[in-house]
């Protein structure tokens, strides 16, 4: 496939102010109409090259004449030579929604209509120029069976409705804001709204409308009032302002995504707009209030300024994405938040930055785009603003952030205009800090700290690599904001404020005065830089901060080195120490200042995955075994401690509150080490909780413990969690995803057994992933040495592909991994790339990424 380059960008040859649509829907053939208003851009001779995407026109006509010696078919697309500057296009194709099984484009979902359309699904509907820098003001009729699908929605407000012959039904929507086809959105269903209302602080009244199969509007009740704090938070913190008389919002049960912006009539995937207490977890929730919010945020960054081309994509989504975590850190805790964010950038995108697929978060080529919605840009993008918010302070960063959406409102812009903004708003040079666009990998930082009592002097000397990732063999160094604070040992307390060190250099070093006794370092405080930190701290040390340090993210981040390094040295010495470990999580443990759910939090253990990640080579089997025998201890050595936590959390009632939520947590952790300590009563605590719990996090948590357990209550529980929720499909999703993720030396036999289940299919996205996913996630079990986890995942990519090679692809990186395994599991998984690589008539999308995988 073809590569494309960021720096071949070129400004599109025509433009296309106006569009009219028109979509006669049938699930097996919908006629589609476009008729563009298309204008030449600049002086030159170029054809119209129009986007498509398996379309074949039933009609072309050209100022309303079919001219057809004027167009051709050039692979994909329809080529129109034009030789005036200013035409009238009219083009009309079949598609077929029920057959669409890539879900991208017009499909059917549960029976209604949906589309889904970024990064190109525009063009599997119409012959359309579908690149993000091309904005038009839509008007789009549809029309449809009226008993089947009772409710047409697109973007904009609604101008005209009424009934045809035959049963069928007619609506218009015009959207007055232009938009990229990106933003396009369609839906044609049978389904119920939970209506609300929020005035704008200008006081625009606005009608929000959540849609849903009418047994889910009990479910939708978290959704909306997600909505609402949202408009009201980005009133208040970025004085942005909703701009239309309506918001709809449509949840669906097959997304390849989380859920999509589409300007005016978001489509979700159901898994972030169902939560009820019965089949929502806390986690549940907050993912449903966080992609609500991050999808009511695009409406100005993302929608009002757009991205220029794909390779922009950062601008919206690291900015959208960082916007959306400090909304929730302002809803609730946080600190918990950051722990989470941090934990999460970790685990996807640190592992990216490491191996094959690593890019910078403005990547510079792509085969196929798709493939780039990844940690990297979201995730490592939203750091990188952070990096700016905590560099200019909150004051010029807002300066900056209402300085680029004055600038650019209604334009397609790019990350350089965003950096620009800030720079100009600031007045601070942003030069260097441009690495961070540019430049993959993850810096690494090593810290070293001396004392010289004598003279009340400590020194800091900071060092830092970017390590090399393809194609980028040399790295410049780049501006590393780390906030900083040295604590007393003896006295416990912190010398002067913490400081901000813009480590801008390959090496520097900072003096501190006054420094009478000997200091313990704090570095990297609220994770302000996304960087990895080496410092020679002893276990004393990272203890010390675990109890004392006042920003509690770095309390948190002490107890997890101090954790890692306990386990890293386990398996390379096959001996541990757990005394340190033990004697800290006691005591954040019974810290009666500290709030339960950041207990939980602190006490939870680094992912096999992370240990891992710590190490030349991963062995999967010594770091389980460390790991469990580190669960053991501590749950034995702490049993009367675990006991006591878990009935203090018991609840009377179920309460969505913070401080209920946080008892949750910890709950459900302490019962996870009261069953690791091998208490005879263990599985049957558990299986009580299972079976009393009047909220999913329980019932979850419960379950969870007892999935990896092999005490006989474990298989009661999975059939009463299965016949409890058999027609639930995100409570199922959980079944699934809850047995691949178990330690259980069965497990691959499990997951293969399950995915014969009836219930289980290739053609939705969630249930994909909540066996496939989950199972490439289990560390100690998809890197089996027999390579049987390699093979399943290559069989199923294999059938996936074939329907949806968007979702398949997603699912490659696990195997990418294999540089950092042993050459026996090196050999497999690169047999299973190779294998893929060799199948006859691989998408693009899997192209790309297996390609790539083997390097
Ligand atoms: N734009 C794709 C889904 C999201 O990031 O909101
Ligand atoms: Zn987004």
């Amino acid at each position: 496939p073809p590569v494309i380059r960021r720096e071949d960008y070129r400004k599109p040859d025509w433009l296309m102010p106006d569009v009219f649509l028109d979509f006669a829907l049938d699930p097996a053939r919908a006629l589609v109409t476009g008729r563009l208003d298309v204008t030449r851009n600049g002086a030159h001779n170029r054809p119209l090259r129009l986007h498509g995407d398996g379309l074949v026109p039933l009609k072309v006509l050209i100022d309303g004449e079919a001219q057809a010696d004027a167009w051709r078919m050039d692979g994909p697309d329809l080529v129109i030579d034009l030789p005036g500057d200013a035409h009238v296009v009219e083009t009309q194709v079949a598609i077929s929604p029920e057959a669409n099984s890539q879900l991208m484009g017009l499909y059917a979902s549960g029976g209604n209509l949906c589309s889904q359309c970024e990064p190109e699904g525009f063009r599997r509907m119409v012959f359309f120029l579908d690149r993000p820098d091309v904005l038009s003001r839509y008007r789009v009729r549809m029309d449809a069976d009226k008993a089947r699908f009772p409710v047409l929605l697109s973007n904009g407000d609604l101008t005209g409705s009424g009934d045809l012959e035959h049963g069928r039904h007619w609506a218009e929507w015009t959207d007055p804001f232009p938009k990229p086809s990106y933003l396009f959105a369609l839906v044609a269903a049978n389904l119920s709204a939970n209506v609300d209302h929020f005035t704008t602080k200008s006081g625009r009244e606005v009608k929000l409308a959540i849609w849903v199969v009418e047994s889910d509007l009990p479910k939708t009740g978290h959704a909306m009032a997600a909505l609402k704090a949202s408009m009201a938070w980005d009133e208040k913190v970025y004085g942005l302002e909703y701009d239309l008389g309506e918001y709809n919002i449509v949840a669906v049960h097959d997304f390849n995504f989380g859920a999509m912006e589409n300007k005016s009539l978001n489509i979700f995937n159901s898994r972030y707009i169902l939560a009820d207490p019965d089949t929502a977890t806390d986690i549940d929730y907050d993912g449903v209030s966080g992609v609500v919010a991050h999808e009511y945020f695009h409406n100005w960054s993302g929608n009002r300024v757009t991205c220029r081309d794909w390779f922009q994509l950062s601008l919206k989504e690291g900015f959208t994405v960082f916007r959306d975590q400090c909304f929730t850190a302002d809803q609730g805790s946080a600190a918990v938040k950051r722990i989470e964010d941090v934990r999460l950038l970790r685990a996807a995108q640190f592992q990216e930055d490491a191996g094959p697929l690593a890019h910078p978060i403005r990547p510079e080529s792509y085969m196929e785009v798709s493939n780039f919605y990844t940690a990297t840009v979201y995730n490592k993008g939203a750091e990188v603003v952070r990096m700016l918010h905590t560099m200019l302070g909150p004051q010029k960063f807002r300066a900056g952030s209402d300085l680029y959406f004055a600038r650019h409102d209604g334009t397609a812009a790019t990350c350089e205009d965003f950096v620009v903004a800030m720079e100009d708003a600031s007045g601070v040079d942003l030069s260097q800090f441009r690495l961070w666009y540019s430049q993959a990998g993850t810096p690494r930082v090593r810290a070293t700290l001396s004392h010289e009592p004598a003279g009340g002097r400590a020194l800091l000397t900071l060092e830092q690599t970017v390590p090399p990732t393809p194609g980028q063999p040399e790295k410049k160094p780049m501006p590393l904001p780390l906030r900083i604070a040295l604590f007393g040992e003896r006295s416990q307390r912190k010398f002067e404020e913490e400081r901000l060190v813009v480590l801008d250099g390959e090496r520097c070093e900072i003096l501190f005065e006054g420094i009478a006794e000997r200091p313990v370092l704090s570095i990297n405080r609220g994770f302000s830089a996304p960087v990895v930190i080496d410092s020679d701290r002893s276990a004393a040390d990272l203890a010390f901060l675990s109890a004392h340090d006042d920003d509690p993210f770095a309390r948190y981040e002490a107890m997890q080195q101090l954790m890692v390094d306990t386990l890293t040295g386990a398996v390379a010495t096959g001996q541990a120490d757990h005394g340190p470990v033990i004697d800290a999580v006691r005591n954040t443990l019974t810290d009666p200042k500290l709030d339960a759910s950041f207990i939980g939090e602190t006490m939870l253990l680094p992912s096999e995955a992370f240990i891992g990640d710590q190490m030349a080579v991963v062995d999967p089997v010594a770091i389980h075994k460390a790991r469990e025998a580190l669960r053991r201890d501590l749950g034995q050595a702490l049993e009367g401690e675990w006991r006591d936590a878990y009935e203090r959390t018991r609840a009377n009632r179920f309460e969505l509150s913070p401080q209920a939520k946080g008892a949750r947590r910890l709950r459900s952790i302490a019962l996870g080490f009261i069953m690791a300590s091998g208490a005879s009563d263990g599985p049957e605590i558990a299986l009580r909780q299972f079976h009393d719990a009047d909220n999913m996090t329980d019932r979850q948590g419960a379950f969870g413990a007892l999935a990896n357990s092999m005490a006989p209550e474990r298989d009661a529980a999975i059939a009463a969690f299965y016949e409890r929720f058999r027609d639930n499909g995100l409570v199922l999703d959980k079944w699934f995803s809850t047995q691949a993720f178990s330690i259980r030396p069965d497990t691959l036999d499990r997951v293969e057994e399950l995915s014969q289940h009836p219930d289980f299919t290739l053609a939705n996205p969630n249930r994909l992933r909540s066996l496939v996913g989950a199972m490439s996630g289990n560390q100690l079990i998809f890197h089996d040495a027999s390579g049987r986890g390699y093979r399943f995942l290559a069989d199923m990519l294999l059938k996936v592909d074939g329907l949806n090679p968007q979702t398949a692809a997603k699912l490659v990186p696990p195997l990418g991994r294999w540089r950092r395994f042993d050459e026996g599991r090196a050999g497999l998984m690169k047999a299973q790339l190779q294998r893929l690589l060799d199948t006859p008539g691989l998408s693009k999308d899997m192209f790309e990424q297996v390609s790539k995988s083997l390097g």
